[in-house]
């Protein structure tokens, strides 16, 4: 999206449906899904479609690192499975608040956040322009589960970006594109 890279290792929607019940049993929680409503004051509903409604982001080598873009859905919450402890190795959430232009303009406010292993955040995804730095180390590792929510009148993506980063026959492997 923008041209920007995506140097990561990604496990998608369908390979965890199939492969873990614990997580699709997480994503539709009844206690989480009202908490979500809570916070953002939207009726929150699961995303229908598997590609990208729950997906695993594996960052594992110096320089990997998940490009700027804006997400289908209006809703990402990130659940930290692995980060590195020391903001100087990368892996940082930059974002950009009410903006979808990409590349990023100069201009953009950029803000900067470092997270730890069970930490989580919940972002506006699809009007937040959004990207992970690069690990700048070898043997650094930051692994998100990232839950997509939507809103009951969105329920069609709008580009084919997680179709290519997260459908069976794309994704698993080292260095999706
Ligand atoms: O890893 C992150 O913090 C962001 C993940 C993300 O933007 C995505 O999966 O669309
Ligand atoms: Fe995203």
């Amino acid at each position: 999206m923008g041209g920007s890279p995506r140097h990561m290792t990604t496990i998608g929607g369908p390979a965890l449906a199939t492969g873990s019940p614990l997580i699709s049993e997480l994503y539709r929680q009844p206690s989480l899904i009202g908490l979500l409503r809570t916070v953002t004051g939207e009726p929150v509903v699961p995303v229908r479609e598997v590609t990208e409604r729950h997906v695993v982001n594996i960052l594992h080598h110096p320089g990997d690192t998940h490009g700027e873009h804006i997400d289908d859905y209006p809703f990402a919450l990130v659940l930290f499975l692995e980060a590195p402890a020391d903001p100087r190795d990368g892996g940082l959430l930059e974002y950009s608040p009410r903006t979808t232009a990409l590349p990023l303009p100069d201009a953009a406010p950029l803000h900067r956040r470092h997270h730890h292993a069970g930490d989580a955040y919940l972002l506006r995804s699809d009007t937040t322009a959004h990207r992970v730095s690069p690990l700048t180390r070898p043997g650094v590792r930051r692994t998100v589960l990232n839950f997509a929510y939507t809103t009951p009148d969105r329920q069609a993506a709008r580009t084919r970006s997680a179709q290519l980063l997260y459908d069976d026959e794309n994704a698993g492997s080292e260095e999706t594109r």
